[in-house]
């Protein structure tokens, strides 16, 4: 496994959320690698949403939105984008370029699933509150639950099935790779989010209910899941505990 480059990475992300963030900081922190999590500083040492202001304000290339990776000269958007470069760099992600783009392909999936999921309860405008928006955020829901989850879940569950690696499973060739972590992320996601829903479809998803708990046991992600660096899921995040919107069992 190659070991991570003698780098201090700098992640820029919204301070008080899991979001998008978190994708990047899982690989992170299964790989052990030196980072900062930059505005989660204090704003006196340069940290806070300020700083995340200010990357985005100022950096040449332009980003358009968090999570923003620097890394050296480098400052790398699109959180699929920044676990595409930070793959090869952190062992997570097998050789070859067939494999590093079905990678690539299964985590722009996630992204458009977190988009859904997203949609779910912010379906007209994310500058809205959810209070405002909530008879179409009603209404979304009966689809998202009911067609949607179960197609990305079904989805991810048939790449399992036919990617047969040992007991603990891996979406992407023989070993774990940061599309496993990110699959670990939706999947605890959903569970904080649509517990009904997903306790309905858990018998139809073995291998990926096998691969989140094979996740969230590996010593590193369990180490970081109990410490204070991991944000509680919460009501301003991607995945929001709102029980009208968890009907996918009914
Ligand atoms: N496709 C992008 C989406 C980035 C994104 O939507 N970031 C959110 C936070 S999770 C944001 O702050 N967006 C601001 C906006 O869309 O105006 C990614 O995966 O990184």
């Amino acid at each position: 496994m190659p070991q991570p480059e003698n780098v201090r990475y700098e992640l820029y992300y919204w301070p008080g959320i899991q979001g998008r963030g978190e994708f990047v900081r899982l690989a992170l922190e299964e790989a052990a690698a030196e980072y900062v999590d930059v505005a989660r500083l204090p704003e006196e040492s340069g940290g806070g949403a300020r700083a995340l202001m200010r990357v985005l304000g100022e950096s040449t290339p332009p980003a358009f939105a968090p999570p923003i990776l620097r890394s050296g000269e480098l400052l790398i958007a699109q959180t699929a984008n920044i676990l595409q470069y930070l793959g090869p760099r952190l062992g997570l992600v097998p050789d070859g370029e067939a494999a590093r783009l079905f990678a690539h392909q299964l985590q722009l999936t996630i992204a458009d699933f977190i988009l859904e999921i997203h949609d779910v309860h912010h379906p007209i405008a994310s500058s809205l509150y959810y209070e405002d928006q909530k008879p179409e955020a009603l209404r979304r829901a009966v689809p998202f639950t009911k067609e949607r989850i179960p197609k990305y879940l079904g989805y991810f569950e048939r790449v399992l099935e036919k990617n047969q690696v040992g007991e603990n499973g891996a979406l992407v060739g023989p070993s774990l790779s940061y599309v496993d972590l990110s699959m670990f992320q939706v999947m605890a996601g959903l569970k904080y989010a649509f517990p009904n829903t997903l306790s309905k479809l858990t018998p139809t998803i073995p291998r990926l209910v096998a691969l989140r708990d094979h996740v969230a046991a590996r010593p590193g992600i369990a180490a970081y899941l109990a410490s204070p660096r991991r944000i509680p899921f919460n009501e301003s995040g991607i995945f929001r505990r709102y029980p009208e919107l968890d009907v996918g069992s009914k």
